[in-house]
């Protein structure tokens, strides 16, 4: 807001108040046309620049905004589908995950058929094939089911 009144808000002049600015100031100078136009040339000029240039700023920004939320689309789903999809063998990996790594795989079979060549005490879940006995039929049965699409076909 500014300081100074609007024209309608001055109301008129007091009578003789022109005549007295006159005689003080004298008259007012008297601009040649060309100066004039040149003047009015630049500031439309300046004012066509910024125009342009506040465009042009508008152009990138919208641009950047829209780009941002594609982005944001795009990515969107792997963004809140990130966790990875349970494999197959993950599911029997807690009864048979000999390395507590979370998953079934060739390295439980390494595991328990270590476990079972260095003579170690058997434990209940070393029984894959539950047939009453840990041996080597076990850790196959373990490296079975790890390269097996259906694992649980060839673990019950
Ligand atoms: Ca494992
Ligand atoms: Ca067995």
């Amino acid at each position: 807001m500014s300081d100074f009144p609007r024209q309608d808000e001055l109301g008129e002049t007091p009578a003789g108040l022109g005549a007295e600015l006159k005689a003080m100031f004298g008259s007012a100078p008297v601009v040649r046309e060309d100066i004039d136009n040149a003047v009015l040339s630049t500031a439309r000029r300046r004012l066509a620049h910024r125009r342009r240039v506040r465009l042009a700023w508008q152009t990138v920004t919208s641009t950047a905004a829209a780009a941002a939320l594609a982005m944001l689309v795009w990515l969107g789903p792997w963004q809140w589908n990130s966790a990875p999809a349970p494999s197959p063998h993950s599911a029997m990996a807690m009864a048979h995950d000999f390395n507590r790594d979370g998953d079934l795989d060739i390295v439980d079979a390494f595991v328990l058929a270590r476990h079972i060549r260095d003579g170690e005490t058997p434990l209940a879940e070393w029984d894959v094939n539950h047939d009453g006995a840990v041996n080597s039929d076990d850790a196959d049965a373990i490296a079975m089911a790890a390269v097996s699409l259906s694992p649980r076909e060839v673990i019950q």
